[in-house]
């Protein structure tokens, strides 16, 4: 069967951001075998064709029922493949699903039969919740980044705000493209409805939450907006820890320095 991306050139370039941000998720050692999780909602980017398309699955439940999804369509990474094979292969390592009428199932419509990730009811909460308030945001990534997660090791950076203080402080440029911060959420087993709830609520005031002692969640307008917020973070708190290792305490910058930045670049925080 020929690939649905033949000859549709929007969706291929959405397809090829989610390949390039697979590959970066790799090259910086945040996706360790099959680790991480990609969801993209292309229901906005889809034809007539497509829609007709015939299912290619048998008819699955998602776990949960999701009002605000019903005939959605979403681009999901594979549960047990690697995000360096999907950097290659996006249609061999993923597939485009349809959420049927009940909001309570879906079927596989593209390209190949490949389950989608083990955490798709909470990415799809997000994606839900998104839908229902009307947000731009298309994309959700969950990733394993070592700084951040090495951080979320020592109870005091998880008390709130205490985190997004530090890593905006270590350069000016993190708080403002990432100025709402770093949500928390305490340690939950990994596909758990727990955990989506939790996340659910943490990204009501943040684009990224760090799940602690596992890794992020982040949303964004598109694939590379969400990756750009993690990005940020990670390289403060790679200073953070640069820092550390040369022996001390970095100062952050000032009180001061970090409201003149959210006057200058009018920031809401
Ligand atoms: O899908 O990272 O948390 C692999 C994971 C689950
Ligand atoms: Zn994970």
């Amino acid at each position: 069967m020929e690939s649905i991306l033949k000859n549709r050139p929007t969706l291929t370039i959405e397809i090829n951001k989610v390949a390039e941000v697979a590959g970066y998720l790799w090259q910086n050692g945040w996706a360790e075998r099959n680790g991480g999780n990609i969801t993209v909602n292309i229901t906005n980017i889809m034809d007539d064709a497509i829609k007709a398309l015939p299912a290619i699955s048998e008819v699955k439940p998602i776990g949960i029922t999701l009002q605000h999804l019903k005939n959605t369509y979403f681009y999901c990474k594979g549960t047990g493949k690697r995000m360096r094979d999907l950097a290659r292969q996006p249609m061999e390592n993923g597939s485009v699903i349809k959420i049927l009428d009940d909001c309570a199932h879906y079927v596989i419509i593209a390209d190949n039969p490949v389950n989608p990730t083990s955490e798709l009811p909470s990415h799809l909460a997000v994606h839900n919740h998104l839908i229902e308030i009307g947000s731009p945001y298309k994309a959700t990534v969950h990733t394993h980044p070592i700084e951040l997660v090495a951080m979320s090791h020592n109870k005091k950076f998880l008390q709130k705000d205490v985190l997004t203080n530090i890593l905006w402080s270590m350069i000016p440029e993190t708080k403002a493209f990432c100025p709402l911060g770093l949500g928390i959420v305490p340690y939950e087993l990994p596909g758990s409805s727990k955990l989506a709830e939790e996340t659910l609520k943490q990204l009501e005031e943040y684009d990224v939450v760090l799940w602690e002692k596992h890794g992020v969640f982040a949303k964004g307008l598109d694939v590379m907006d969400a990756f750009d917020q993690i990005d940020v973070l990670s390289k403060s708190a790679k200073i953070y820890l640069d820092a550390k290792c040369m022996g001390f305490e970095p100062d952050g910058m000032t009180e001061e320095q970090m409201k003149e930045m959210s006057i200058a670049f009018h920031l809401p925080k």
